[in-house]
């Protein structure tokens, strides 16, 4: 039988449920994802191949218009520039919801000439799923979307229907990737994602985008993976809230962190954390940079 790959942008404005909506695809916790809008930093590729069908799943950061800091212009900037690249664009919304952060998704998938189709997530908060239908018939008259999924990337529901939609605009080529590759990220990046997830978990209303993580050494040892890994922030009040009273916050999160590693890698796990400012990194493009965001 005749292989089909393509690659397949998720995107939407913040928190619409991207990145969950891909660890539920691939089976497998791969992105961070939390409650606070703009969690997601870089465009991250998760490989789905089943029998002959390998969709290349791109999660990109939320798109919005608060363009105050380079990091965020970098962030949105990430999130477009995959439009015009990709087989298929899956739009994703918040189940009937209209926002004007939508509105602004909707301007760049339309400049691009890809396919796209919507996925109208969190159905789960939905009473009946016919309330959908004055939304499907709203965005149905823009005459761009040519299917509308209603699924559930929490509960998965409705991926299924979501997965055999994307088949079908996946071209006829050959596998891109071997079929026991999930992601092209270094697990060293996605180490220091879980990190960057539990402080947003723990601190994401005091610290929500104010940290960065940066993994200074990983030693794998035959029982045990010894990781050091510097927290980067802003002001030393941020150093002050992470580290918290004896030290108590930065341990939890540390703990929280070494659980998914261990999974992740499949060994035990020492981790090192430290915390370290670079006052203003989020708005210094050459920080930015050094620390893996934006352009090389
Ligand atoms: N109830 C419900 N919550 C969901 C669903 N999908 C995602 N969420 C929640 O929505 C929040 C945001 O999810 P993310 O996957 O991080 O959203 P995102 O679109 O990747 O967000 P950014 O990376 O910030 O752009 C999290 O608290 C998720 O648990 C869903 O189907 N139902
Ligand atoms: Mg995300």
């Amino acid at each position: 039988m005749t292989q089909k790959c393509g690659y397949v942008a998720l995107v939407g404005r913040p928190n619409v449920g991207k990145s969950t909506l891909m660890n539920h695809l691939l089976g497998m916790k791969l992105a961070i994802t939390s409650r606070k809008p703009q969690t997601t930093r870089h465009n991250l590729l998760g490989v789905d191949t089943r029998g002959e069908a390998q969709a290349i799943y791109v999660d990109t950061p939320g798109i919005h218009d608060q363009l105050n800091r380079q990091i965020n212009r970098m962030m949105v900037r990430s999130a477009t520039s995959v439009l015009n690249d990709v087989d298929l664009i899956v739009m994703l919304l918040e189940h009937d919801k209209w926002t004007d952060e939508d509105a602004l998704v909707l301007r760049h998938v339309q400049r691009s000439a890809r396919p796209v189709v919507a996925a109208m997530n969190k159905i789960d908060l939905l009473g009946r799923r016919e309330a959908l239908l004055p939304a499907i018939e709203r965005l149905a008259g823009l005459d761009l979307f040519q299917e509308f999924v209603p699924i559930s990337a929490l509960k998965g529901q409705g991926l299924d229907a979501l997965r055999e939609v994307v088949a079908r605009f996946l071209p006829e080529q050959p596998h891109l990737f071997p079929p026991d590759q999930v992601t092209d990220q270094s697990t060293r990046f996605l180490v220091s994602e879980i990190v960057r997830e539990k402080i947003m978990r723990r601190l994401g209303d005091e610290l929500p985008h104010r940290t960065t993580v940066l993994i200074e050494a990983y030693d794998e040892r035959p029982y045990i993976t010894e990781i050091r890994a510097v927290v980067y922030v802003e002001r030393s009040g941020q150093k002050r809230i992470l580290i918290g009273k004896e030290g108590h916050m930065l341990k939890s999160i540390g703990q929280d962190a070494r659980r998914d590693i261990e999974q992740l890698v499949g060994s035990k796990v020492m981790l090192h954390l430290w915390v370290k400012v670079r006052k203003g990194w989020t708005n210094d493009i050459q920080q930015l940079k050094r620390f893996g965001l934006g352009e090389p």
